[in-house]
C-alpha cells in the first residue's frame, strides 16, 4: 500500500477507468447474465442501510424487521404463509444452506443428493464442502429431470433431492409435482432451486402462460433458493432461502452467546442489512402488478427473438421463460456473435444462450436480430 493517501481526482480517475472496461447493462449487449440494472427504490433503500448488519439483528432490529417482512413477502409469492428464511448473498449460498440442512436432519452415513445433471454448479460446491455425494439424473429432451431416473437413483443413503425451476443453462423446469409425490412417498427432503425462476414463473402463469408449480403449495416441497438479485431486480447481492417451517432451520444453529441474540443460523456471520432492505424496498415498489408487467416484456422480447431467428433459418429451442437457446447448422454464432462485442453464453452442448433480462430492449432485440441476418449464411 502507498504511504499517502490519493487525491479525490487520482481515485476519481482509477474509478473511471475501471468503469469504462466494464460492460454496462444499458448498452443492452449483455445477454448471457442472469442480472440486470437494479430498480431505483432497491439502490436507494441499500445506500441507506449500507452500514447495517444482520449478523447482530439486536442492533439493527428495524432492518431485521425489513428482512421478516421481504422473507415474508417472498414466501407468500411461493405458495407459503408461514415458510422461515433469510435474505442471503445469493443463490449459490441459499443452495448451500438448504443441503446442509437436509444433511443436518438426517444421520446417515456417506450421504448423497439426487440432482438433474442441468443443476448449477453451486451444487458442486456445496457437495464438496459438506461431504455430499452428488447423483446426478438425466435430463429429458426438453432439459427437465427424468423423474424416473430421479426414483432409481434413490438408495438409503439419499439425503435430499433437488429439483430446478429455471436450470441455468434452458429455463427449463422439472416436474415437481412428480418429484414432490416422490419425496412424500420415500420420506426424503426436497429443495427446490428457483434462483432463476421464482420471479418469472408466478407471473408467466398470471399472464395465462401454461407453468409447472414448483413452490411450497406441492406438499413435499421442503425448501426454495429464489434470487431478488436476478428477475427480482435488486441490487447484488441478494438471495433468499425458504423453509417451510421454522423447525427445520434449527438444526443450523450456532450459539452467538456475545451477541445481541443467542444463536445464528445463517452461514455468514456478519452480513448485509443494505441487501435486506433493498429487497423489501423493491418488492414494496413493484408489487405483482410491477413484476407482471416486467416478466411480460421480456416474455415478448423472447418471443420476437424466437421468431426473428426462425425466419432466418436458426434452429430455436421452444423457451420455459425470458431464456433463449438456439443454433444455426453452418454457423459458429456464439464466436461471431462475440467478436461483434455481444455477451452471450455457450452451453455445453455448443449452442448460443441469450438470456433476455430487463435491460434487453425490444430496439436491442431488434439489431441482434439484423446481426444475426449477417451471421447466418
Ligand atoms: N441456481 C441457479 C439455477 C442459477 O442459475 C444460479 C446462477 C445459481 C443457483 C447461483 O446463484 P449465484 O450466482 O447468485 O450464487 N446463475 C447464473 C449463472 O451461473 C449466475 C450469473 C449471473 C452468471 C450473472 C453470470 C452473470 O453475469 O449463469
Amino acid at each position: 500500500m502507498q504511504e499517502k493517501g490519493w487525491s479525490r481526482e487520482e481515485l476519481e480517475a482509477a474509478l473511471r477507468e475501471a468503469k469504462r472496461r466494464d460492460m454496462s447493462y444499458g448498452s443492452g449487449r449483455i445477454l448471457s447474465s442472469m442480472c440486470t440494472t437494479p430498480h431505483r427504490a432497491g439502490v436507494e433503500a441499500f445506500l441507506r442501510f449500507l452500514d447495517t448488519n444482520l449478523g447482530d439483528p439486536g442492533l439493527f432490529q428495524g432492518t431485521k424487521e425489513l428482512e421478516r417482512r421481504a422473507v415474508g413477502e417472498i414466501a407468500s409469492l411461493l405458495g407459503s404463509g408461514s415458510a422461515k428464511g433469510f435474505i442471503v448473498s445469493g443463490g449459490t449460498e441459499a443452495n448451500i444452506t438448504a443441503l446442509w440442512v437436509a444433511r443436518e436432519l438426517s444421520e446417515v452415513r456417506k450421504p448423497e443428493v439426487v440432482l438433474p445433471e442441468t443443476a448449477h454448479f453451486s451444487f458442486e460446491k456445496a457437495a464438496r464442502m459438506l461431504g455430499l455425494r452428488l447423483v446426478y439424473a438425466r435430463a429429458l429432451p426438453d432439459s427437465s429431470v427424468d423423474v424416473e431416473d430421479v426414483r432409481r437413483k434413490l438408495t438409503p443413503r439419499t439425503v435430499a433431492v433437488v429439483g430446478i425451476a429455471g436450470n441455468t443453462e434452458y429455463g427449463g423446469v422439472d416436474d415437481v409435482e412428480a418429484l414432490s409425490e416422490l419425496a412424500e412417498e420415500r420420506g426424503v427432503y426436497l429443495h427446490v432451486d428457483a434462483a432463476f425462476g421464482g420471479f418469472v414463473l408466478p407471473f408467466l402463469g398470471e399472464l395465462g402462460y401454461r407453468v409447472r408449480r414448483f413452490d411450497f403449495s406441492l406438499p413435499g416441497v421442503c425448501s426454495i433458493t429464489v434470487d431478488p438479485h436476478k428477475m427480482g431486480l435488486a441490487p447484488v447481492p441478494a438471495g433468499c432461502i425458504l423453509f417451510r417451517g421454522e423447525e427445520l432451520l434449527e438444526s443450523l444453529q450456532v450459539e452467538s452467546p456475545y451477541l445481541s441474540m443467542p444463536v445464528q443460523c445463517t452461514l455468514l456471520g456478519t452480513r448485509s442489512g443494505a441487501s435486506a432492505a433493498a429487497v423489501f424496498a423493491v418488492l414494496k415498489s413493484m408489487g405483482r402488478e410491477g413484476y407482471r408487467r416486467v416478466v411480460e416484456e421480456c416474455m415478448r422480447n423472447t418471443l420476437r427473438l424466437k421468431e426473428g431467428l426462425e425466419e432466418l433459418g436458426f434452429i430455436v429451442r421452444e423457451p420455459w421463460m425470458n431464456l433463449l437457446v438456439f443454433e444455426h447448422p453452418e454457423a459458429d454464432v456464439v464466436g461471431e456473435l462475440r467478436r461483434r462485442g455481444w455477451a452471450v453464453s455457450r452451453t455445453r452442448r455448443g449452442e448460443a444462450r441469450v438470456v433476455l433480462m430487463p435491460h434487453v430492449k425490444r430496439e436491442h432485440v431488434e439489431e441482434l436480430i439484423e446481426v444475426l441476418r449477417e451471421i447466418a449464411p
